[in-house]
């Protein structure tokens, strides 16, 4: 018996095979849950479809985040196959590129703090509320999020995305508030740089990872997987007393 055995997981993020949303569907399906992924858009839809396939997905589903209509008709298909949820995965961000670099100041513009938030942060609540009928189905659910630590101090580049990860992290604490009475767990990890798809094309991504692993307590970068183990423990009943946490998967850089 896998430590998911009986669990059914939304998974909401999965860019491509490199994405960490992979890692945790791969690990997740690894450990017995039955699975469903979504994909942003038609250009996605057969990259996720294929690793939906190898994970042994019960449905590949498009979502758009950003579009309420989409959201309720990922409730329907939801509905349409399962009776209850008990797993919620959501590894969502996007801020545009221009404002992914340079200073702060001069790189924030209302428009890219607003697309900022809406995609990286609002979406968790949004497809909490989406689901919120299948999660209370579910036995003792468990909401996930993707944070980094950006989020609590200024990291160079990271820019807008910092304060959207921010909000991210203080919607997952009024989630885990709102919805613990019903038996619903809601936390975050906060992951250490990894080479995915979303820090392609990051300036100077490369000389962060290397600073990441001289610094880090562990002297190494994190790998996807351990991430995924991670999310596997916040979603299964080993953690059963563990809401509104923010837990760090970084090799213990946050520390130091
Ligand atoms: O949250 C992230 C990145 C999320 C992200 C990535 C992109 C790249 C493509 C959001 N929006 C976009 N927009 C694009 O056009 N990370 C934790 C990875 C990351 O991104 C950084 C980092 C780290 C770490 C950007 C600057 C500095 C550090």
């Amino acid at each position: 018996m896998g430590l998911l055995t009986g669990r059914r997981a939304l998974i909401v993020g999965i860019a491509s095979e490199r994405s960490l949303a992979a890692a945790i569907a791969t690990a997740m399906a690894e450990e017995g849950a039955e699975l469903m992924l979504t994909y942003q858009n038609e250009r996605l839809r057969e990259r996720v479809a294929t690793i939906g396939g190898a994970v042994g997905a019960k449905a590949c589903l498009p979502c758009e985040v950003t579009d309420e209509a989409s959201l309720q008709a990922l409730s329907a298909g939801l509905a349409a196959q399962w009776d209850g949820l008990e797993i919620l995965v959501h590894a969502v961000a996007f801020a545009p590129a221009e404002s992914l670099r340079g200073r702060y100041i001069e790189s924030v513009s209302r428009e890219a703090s607003t697309v900022a938030h809406d995609v990286s942060s609002y979406s968790l609540t949004a497809l909490a509320r989406a689901t919120h009928s299948l999660l209370r189905k579910g036995r003792d659910a468990a909401l996930l999020t993707l944070s980094y630590l950006g989020a609590e101090r200024a990291v160079p580049n990271y820019n807008i995305m910092g304060p959207a990860k921010a909000s991210l992290e203080a919607s997952m604490r009024y989630l885990a508030a709102d919805l613990g009475p019903e038996g619903i767990r809601v936390n975050a990890i906060s992951a250490g740089p990894v080479k995915t798809l979303a820090a392609s094309g990051i300036s100077g991504f490369r000389t962060m990872l290397q600073h990441h692993a001289e610094q880090a307590p562990l002297r190494r970068n994190i790998e996807a997987r351990e991430v995924a183990q991670a999310a596997v423990f916040l979603c299964s009943t080993r953690s059963s007393a563990i809401t509104g946490e923010v837990l760090h998967v970084d090799a213990g850089y946050h520390a130091v």
